[in-house]
């Protein structure tokens, strides 16, 4: 029996240090690794159960075929070499008309950055494959920040143990932070004072001292007018704004037309409200704010972010390491992208850009000038865009059609999968070599693999070294090894002797200094200015507003309209995206797909809790359970995600309702700004 020790590999701020136990070559159990601090030995209940997802008896062992119509997931085992013959003889045939019209498609369902995207752009970079625009997270956030601070960094995430007021705004950190949680109750222990901004009153929500529940879409709105009150106090850190911003005079001026009465109105909330939460944030210090990706999912969702960003350079909350504002830390991980990916493989040639937010749309365009070939081929891994992506009716119509060919590349027969002509089996994180970064902390992990590949699984790196093969690639980089790979990814001065003895190591400075504890105490922001940039001239040179301003979303529920619900559809608790909804034990907990209700809509609507219900919108229809409760606001309900298609209760799951228009700022999904209908079914 004997341990070794890995990395978390899913779509987490956490990213968590693991200890795999493995017994005559089988894993037999997954723990949180109590020498990572972060960690501290704890694990969410979706990874303790790592061991029965890897040894899942539904795991894909071998390459299959289609061999039923598309999407009817009928398939038949194959060899590798077939599977590959066949493979890169389509994919020849489509580059030798024009590479473009092959997509790799791809997301975090590993954040490794050697399973990620090492071999794989390396590969599709050779070939001159149209690249993909990775949208679907926090583009929007992002790029805000970039446009803010100059980069995504803040907060460091252990230094909230001793902020004394927490605001957690669009996160449901019990759900999706969890190890950030037992910091903030550290805090709270401390005398921190916790409030929660999100519609929904989620289990976390429920848990702060105050929860302020607006409406989907508004946080823009709420900052600026706590702007407005730190303004009309005068609870302003004259000096840091002086020093250490940009665009003070014009910020203050759009500040001063958002009266709390005015936001309150936007919000669906009071103006005492926001009055008190402005005086929380400029009286108590340290003050900090943990924002995620939750609420910039928005058309305004860039904006939003923007505006809160500027909070803490207001009242100069920066000036203590347990002040200021965490989106994420990953502008401070080095990833050396050109080693990895090798962009130089492109030789010159400069392919489209698709962005995948819209693959229904872009799956579905013919040929024209304007947007090149029609997409032919698709690569996918560590993604399942059917379930995911925005306005499924579309990305399933695009997926289904007949002279799509289609490889996949996975652990379990997914909903995209059944769309494959080829579903190539993939090796799990306890069976591969990867690094990490992380957005949520700032400790590079290195996970060695516990056990040998299952079946004839093998690795995304090894597959796609073996379709460079056979396309007749013969750079030498399609011949490094994973290992060459983990030490390429983050280049010096990182400390690689301690991680690769011990699993994890603290991220050091360019100059090989630890991290500063308070990034922007003297200001020193990484943005053209070297400001907190409350007025962007970026976004003004691109026509945009260089002030963060309220943009309201794209569907606005009102009362006597077609559709008269806004709807959101955050994560489930016991499910990452749509990674474990194939887990009988953690299906058993989430039970089945619900509609949070609030029970007056359902009262309107003639709902009991429990009943079968039609969400619907002039995109499509959803069928679920009415689960009515105080977690939804009057005029919002709440699908939780992200069911498997064909898992649900009629095929399809809530993204057959969102739709694939884009945010403000990074061309990012709005999942959350969607309006729609609902009736029993009868
Ligand atoms: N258990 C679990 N953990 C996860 C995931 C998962 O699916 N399940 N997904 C992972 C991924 S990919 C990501 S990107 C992160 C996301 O991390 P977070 O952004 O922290 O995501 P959520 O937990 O979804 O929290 C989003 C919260 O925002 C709220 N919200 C929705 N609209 C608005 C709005 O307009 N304004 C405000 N203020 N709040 C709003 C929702 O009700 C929800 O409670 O979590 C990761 N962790
Ligand atoms: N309505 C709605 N839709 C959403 C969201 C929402 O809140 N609401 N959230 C959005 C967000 S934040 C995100 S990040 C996206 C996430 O979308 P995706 O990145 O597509 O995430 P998952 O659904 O977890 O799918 C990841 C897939 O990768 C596979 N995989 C994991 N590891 C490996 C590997 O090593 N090799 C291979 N080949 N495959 C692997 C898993 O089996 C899984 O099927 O969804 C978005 N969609
Ligand atoms: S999903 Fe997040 S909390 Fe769960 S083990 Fe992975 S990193 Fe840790
Ligand atoms: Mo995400």
């Amino acid at each position: 029996m004997h341990n070794v020790i890995g990395a978390c590999p899913h779509d987490c701020p956490d990213t968590c240090s693991l200890v795999t136990t493995v017994e005559n070559g089988k894993a037999i159990r997954v723990q949180g690794n109590p020498a990572h601090p972060m960690t501290d030995g704890v694990l969410c209940t979706k990874v303790s159960r790592y061991t029965e997802r890897t040894y899942h008896p539904d795991r894909i062992l071998q390459p299959l075929r289609r061999t039923g119509p598309k999407g009817s997931g009928q398939f038949t085992p194959v060899s590798w070499d077939e599977a590959l013959n066949d493979i890169a003889n389509r994919l020849g045939a489509i580059a030798a008309q024009d590479p473009q019209a092959i997509l790799p498609y791809s997301y975090a369902g590993t954040m490794g950055q050697v399973q990620g995207e090492a071999m794989a752009m390396r590969f599709f970079h050779k070939l001159g494959a149209s690249l993909l625009d990775r949208t679907i997270c926090s583009s929007a956030g992002s790029e805000a920040l970039a446009y803010t601070f100059g980069a995504k960094m803040g907060m460091r995430v252990e230094f909230f143990a001793e902020s004394k007021l927490i605001i957690i705004w669009g996160s449901n950190s019990i759900g999706s932070n969890l190890h950030f949680w037992r910091i903030a109750q550290e805090a709270k222990r401390n005398g921190a004072k916790l409030i929660c901004i999100d519609p929904r009153k989620s289990e976390t929500a429920e848990k702060c001292h105050e929860h302020i529940a607006l409406r989907p879409g508004t946080d823009a709105a709420l900052a600026l007018a706590m702007m407005h009150v730190l303004i009309q106090n005068d609870w302003l850190d004259h000096d840091y704004i002086a020093q250490h911003t940009l665009g003070w005079d014009a910020l203050r001026e759009r500040a001063l037309q958002w009266s709390p009465e005015r936001a309150a109105q936007i919000c669906g909330i009071t103006s005492q409200q926001i009055e008190s939460l402005a005086r929380d944030w400029a009286t108590t210090k340290p003050a900090a704010i943990r924002l995620n990706y939750g609420m910039q999912r928005v058309k305004g969702g860039g904006n939003a972010v923007r505006a809160i960003a500027c909070l803490p350079a207001l009242t100069g909350a920066w000036r203590h390491r347990a002040g200021g504002v965490l989106l994420a830390n990953s502008g401070n991980f080095p990833v050396q992208r050109a080693a990895l990916q090798r962009p130089d493989l492109l030789a010159g040639r400069k392919p489209r850009t698709i962005n995948m937010s819209r693959i229904g749309n872009a799956l579905l365009q013919a040929a024209s000038h304007a947007f090149g070939p029609q997409i032919q081929a698709m690569v996918v891994y560590n993604s399942n865009p059917v379930a995911v992506a925005p306005q499924s009716s579309e990305v399933v119509q695009g997926f289904a059609r007949e002279d799509l060919f289609t490889v996949v590349l996975e652990h379990f027969q997914t909903d995209t999968a059944d769309y494959a002509d080829y579903i190539l089996p993939a090796t799990t994180q306890l069976e591969h070599w990867d690094i990490h970064a992380t957005y949520g902390h700032t400790d590079i992990l290195l996970n060695r693999p516990a056990i040998a590949p299952m079946g004839e699984c093998k690795t995304n790196t090894d597959i796609f070294r073996a379709l460079a093969k056979r396309m007749g690639f013969t750079d030498s980089c399609f011949e490094e090894d994973d290992e060459t790979l983990c030490r390429t990814a983050f280049g010096p001065p990182q400390d690689m002797q301690e991680l690769f003895a011990q699993g994890f190591t603290h991220l050091k400075s360019p100059s090989g200094q630890a991290l500063p504890d308070a990034p922007f105490a003297e200001g020193k922001f990484p943005s053209p200015s070297g400001k907190c940039e409350f007025f962007s001239q970026r976004l003004a040179d691109m026509g945009q507003d260089g002030l963060p301003d309220y943009i309201a979303n794209y569907e606005v529920p009102q009362a006597n309209a077609e559709f008269p619900l806004a709807m959101i559809s955050p994560p489930a608790r016991n499910f990452l995206n749509s990674s474990f909804v194939n887990l009988q034990s953690l299906r058993d907990i989430e039970s089945e797909p619900v509609l949070e209700m609030h029970p007056a809509d359902a009262q309107a609507r003639n709902i009991q809790h429990g009943d079968v219900i039609r969400v619907f919108n002039q995109r499509g229809t959803y069928h679920c359970k009415a689960q009515l409760n105080d977690r939804a606001r009057p005029g919002v309900v709440n699908g939780l995600g992200i069911w498997w298609r064909k898992l649900g209760l009629n095929g399809t799951n809530v993204n057959e309702l969102t739709s694939q228009k884009l945010t403000d700022i990074g061309r990012a999904p709005v999942f959350y700004d969607c309006c729609v209908e609902v009736a029993a079914l009868k």
